[in-house]
């Protein structure tokens, strides 16, 4: 970090009140989007206390007021939730440090907006699947968390990105990356912008029926990896939803398709040797029977029967998004190799093809536990 990166860092910490005396802020996770740092705080008793500090992305999250707003009504309302439910609602959801002047977030001298969130203990946070009961508890996390969140009133939460899931409209974006072709790339990718186009009607497919008013909005995530859920070390149970930036009115399918895109396959998401992303059909079957479970009653029967095609279209609209910023320059998601971009967006299209093959199974299975 440069000196004047660490500045800011030393800023934000003393926006906060630690209750004790800080220790030190260390880079903290693997996200694309925002920073985070693991703040080591010594107490009174001379014990460590951890807490995760944020510096919320304020290109890509523009309006952060009403974003810690969003995060705030739907924290507190889940405190509620787990509570009646007789659940721990300091391990079971994100809970939010206001500053010293009682605020939800920082805005630091450079224009940075920062936050702080007490750090839940004794959890991992895994970047793949490990074992097949993983991927089904995080199911059932995420099948919950949309449950719990049924009758939160969906008009009052802000649109933190305008068009988050709309595929059609990553579709037009992609066009017009293309069409500019800032960096040239475009001649190195002709296959990758050949399978994007020739899978340009899917892209409306979700989006049309939610326009003819046959699939409903919910309270949805919109970003439901793997890597989103905090799981108990002991019981391996996933017992809180994290990363909520994008919580806010969406289609169910949509985060069901998001986990499987990210975790119904044994690669990471920028695996350059393509010969090792397969998507797995028992990983598939695993996560679905837990979404269903847990989440099924509330899903009426059209948003079931097309949660394959949440599966494809975020697995596809991911790869287009990477794809589009590949070719724009590779300032939306963080990298750290050049190419990464390229090779997210080729393990996303691999995913899709194999999807497409194994489609009448996939509607098998998701009827099995519909
Ligand atoms: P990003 O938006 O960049 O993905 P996240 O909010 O997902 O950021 O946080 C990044 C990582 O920090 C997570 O993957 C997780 O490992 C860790 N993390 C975030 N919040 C907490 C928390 N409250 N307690 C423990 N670990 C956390
Ligand atoms: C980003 O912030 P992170 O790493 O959880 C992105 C998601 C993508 C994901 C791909 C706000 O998620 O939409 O699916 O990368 N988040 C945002 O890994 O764009
Ligand atoms: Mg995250």
């Amino acid at each position: 970090m440069n000196c004047t990166a660490e500045q800011i860092l030393n800023e934000a910490l003393a926006a906060w009140d630690w209750n004790g005396q800080v220790a030190g802020a260390l880079r903290y996770g693997a996200g694309h989007i925002n920073d985070t740092f693991c703040v080591y705080v010594q107490d009174e008793a001379g014990d460590c206390v951890r807490y995760i500090l944020q510096r919320i992305n304020t290109n890509t999250f523009t309006d952060p007021d009403g974003l810690m707003e969003n995060i705030c009504g739907v924290t507190g309302y889940l405190r509620k939730v787990i509570e009646e439910q007789g659940g721990d609602p300091m391990r079971e959801t994100m809970n939010v440090v206001y500053t010293r002047e009682g605020k939800p977030y920082y805005a630091d001298s450079d224009g940075g907006a920062w936050r702080v969130y007490t750090f839940v203990e004794g959890t991992v946070c895994l970047q793949k699947v490990e074992q097949p009961e993983d991927f089904y508890e995080s199911a059932v996390a995420f099948g919950n968390f949309q449950r719990q969140l049924a009758g939160y009133d969906a008009s009052t939460l802000h649109e933190t990105i305008a068009r988050f899931h709309d595929t059609a409209n990553r579709y037009a974006n992609f066009e017009k990356a293309l069409a500019a072709d800032a960096c040239g790339r475009a001649k190195d990718v002709a296959e990758e912008i050949a399978f994007v186009q020739a899978h340009k009607d899917d892209c409306s497919f979700m989006m049309n029926l939610l326009a003819e008013g046959k699939l409903p909005l919910r309270v949805t995530h919109n970003d439901t990896k793997l890597n989103n859920i905090l799981m108990d070390k002991a019981t391996r149970k996933g017992i809180c939803v994290i990363d909520l930036d994008t919580v806010m009115p969406g289609l169910a399918a949509n985060d069901y398709g998001d986990s499987i895109r990210f975790g119904a396959n044994d690669c990471a998401e920028d695996e350059p040797d393509l010969s090792k992303v397969n998507f797995s059909l028992p990983l598939f079957e695993s996560y679905t029977k837990g979404f269903l479970q847990a989440a099924g009653d509330a899903l009426t029967d059209l948003e079931k029967e097309t949660l394959p095609w949440g599966a494809k279209l975020m697995t596809l609209e991911c790869g287009i998004r990477f794809l589009t910023d590949y070719l724009e320059g590779d300032h939306y998601f963080r990298t750290h190799r050049p190419g990464q971009n390229l090779d997210r967006c080729r393990t996303q299209f691999k995913l899709v093809r194999d999807m497409e093959a194994a489609w009448d199974e996939m509607a098998a299975i998701v009827k099995k536990y519909s």
